[in-house]
């Protein structure tokens, strides 16, 4: 035991020996200053920024997950020179039409959409979009949205689809 007390005064006589009072105040002094300065620091703000990017936004008329085109089939006349509700340059509008009933998420009320193909050119081929909600297999055709509605059209070739709010569905 004495030997184990002996070697503790002998090291602490050496470090005593080795450093002075004023480099200890020194070190503590940096220790203290240390601390006090760690919140300044940058902090990484990216990482926030990036989860509210990754929010997901309310889609717009050219994307196919818009509530208006729940039922439709077809490619969406936004993307094709038109808007969501009118036929772009050069087509006109067909006028018998496939009928939806889509909930609106903004107002948390049902509309009823009819949904007019465009004649007169050649399938645009841009934003595709098969949402079918409500649509009846082909034998039912006034149910059906896979159709070419421009067959009553005197140019009958299809173009795209439009999206048109006829009126509130009564609960
Ligand atoms: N009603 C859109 C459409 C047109 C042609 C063929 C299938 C569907």
């Amino acid at each position: 035991m004495r030997s184990l007390d002996q070697l503790f005064e002998h090291s602490a006589r050496s470090l005593a020996s080795r450093s002075s009072r004023r480099s200890l105040l020194a070190a503590l002094g940096q220790a203290l200053m240390g601390a006090a300065l760690l919140p300044l620091l940058p902090i990484d703000r990216g990482s926030r920024a990036q989860a509210a990017d990754a929010k997901p936004k309310t889609a717009g008329p050219e994307s196919c997950a818009y509530w208006k085109y729940c039922a439709i089939d077809g490619f969406l006349c936004a993307c094709c020179g038109g808007t969501s509700t009118s036929c772009p340059p050069g087509t006109g509008s067909s006028p018998i039409t496939w009928i939806g009933t889509c909930h609106n998420p903004g107002d948390g009320r049902d509309y009823i959409v009819s949904y007019n193909d465009c004649c007169g050119k050649t399938s645009c081929g841009t934003c595709a979009c098969e949402r079918d909600e409500g649509e009846k297999p082909l034998y039912r055709p006034s149910r059906n949205n896979d159709l070419n509605w421009c067959m009553a059209n005197a140019e009958s070739n299809y173009h795209c689809t439009v999206s048109v709010i006829l009126g509130v569905a009564e609960k």
